[in-house]
């Protein structure tokens, strides 16, 4: 799907309501899409009412960004009138928490934007969808949104935006040219760089220290061929735990637990372990994991999670295993 054709769609006069959904635990890249995306909506369509619903919450420094943005976030969007939904950022159905059999019941037209490798459930749940798996932030695919229309973007959306693509890019390490072209543009709408990275460079909060300690503490140690892969266990904040354990030296994290039934594994690994390999942890690692745990995973070369049920340490031997299997076989770059 093209963006024009997103655009015609949504000048239509009979379009009065849609509903953003960001993914489970909404980081800056799919809260940052989201608010960017639905005030250019509001231009595109001026009266429309938009509705931003946050799965499970929004992470730590999206909270901060919705204070400052002064954005109300529902619980209860009015989905039955919507006209259309949007999913931003979204990889898998099961980052909707409950919403994906929800929204799967509407009969209206569901709009995903994305920069994740695509996942076959997400693309038969969306109608129509903007994907890019070149892009380094959804936040940027937003802003095409706003190039091609030409709207002027204000300050609020450019921050959002901006804080999206620091965010998903690490601060720019995995940046592209688009990501700086992007970039120039929203400096030249009003972004002080310095300023708005000051926002999000707040030291974590204590239950994440804590989270990230246990995981080191208890990081079980593998070698496979000249590797080094950390798996660990925490109930929380595995994902920050995966990227503290990167730190201190591990080449491949892979952590997860289990909290209300829940069993959430994330994995990352380094650049130079990306490249070596060409071991792509979403589609080599988690997506047959999270089948493997009755539950569904994706995500990037370098940074994936699978959501399912069962044993933490079962599961976590079986994400270990195909790692091993991967690695052990010959390289095909
Ligand atoms: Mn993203």
């Amino acid at each position: 799907m093209q963006i024009e054709e997103v655009v015609a769609f949504l000048k239509e006069k009979s379009i009065r309501s849609v509903v953003l959904f960001c993914h489970h635990n909404a980081d800056l890249d799919s809260f940052g899409s989201a608010f960017g995306f639905g005030e250019l909506l509001k231009r595109i369509n001026p009266g429309l009412q938009v509705s931003i619903v946050t799965p499970g919450g929004l992470s730590r420094l999206s909270k901060r960004l919705a204070e400052k943005l002064r954005v109300e976030i529902t619980d209860s969007p009015p989905l039955s009138a919507a006209d259309m939904v949007v999913l931003l950022d979204v990889n898998t159905v099961i980052q909707l928490d409950d919403w994906g059999d929800r929204i799967r019941s509407l009969e209206v037209p569901i709009l995903l934007i994305d920069h994740h490798a695509p996942h076959p459930e997400t693309q038969k749940l969306a109608s129509f969808s903007v994907l890019d798996e070149t892009a380094a932030s959804t936040a940027e695919i937003v802003y095409r949104f706003w190039r091609e229309t030409g709207f002027d973007i204000a300050y609020q959306e450019a921050l959002a935006l901006f804080l999206g693509i620091a965010y998903d890019t690490r601060h720019f390490a995995l940046a592209n040219s688009e990501t700086f072209q992007t970039i120039l543009d929203l400096i030249d709408h009003g972004i002080e760089v310095k300023e708005a990275l000051q926002m999000i460079a707040v030291p974590l909060e204590l239950p994440e220290r804590l989270a990230r300690l246990k995981a080191v503490g208890r990081a079980k140690i593998h070698r496979i061929c000249s590797w080094v892969v950390a798996v660990s266990e925490t109930s929380a904040f595995q994902a920050s735990a995966c990227r503290a354990l990167l730190k201190v030296g591990a080449d491949v994290a892979v952590v997860g637990g289990v909290k209300d039934e829940k069993l959430r594994i994330s994995l990352r690994s380094t650049g130079d372990f990306f490249r070596k390999t060409g071991l792509h942890l979403g589609r080599d690692v988690a997506v047959p994991l999270g089948i493997a745990i009755d539950g569904a995973g994706g995500g990037h070369e370098m940074a994936a999670g699978a959501n399912g049920r069962g044993d933490p340490v079962a599961s976590l031997e079986m994400g270990l295993d195909l790692i091993r299997e991967r690695l052990s076989l010959p390289q095909d770059r």
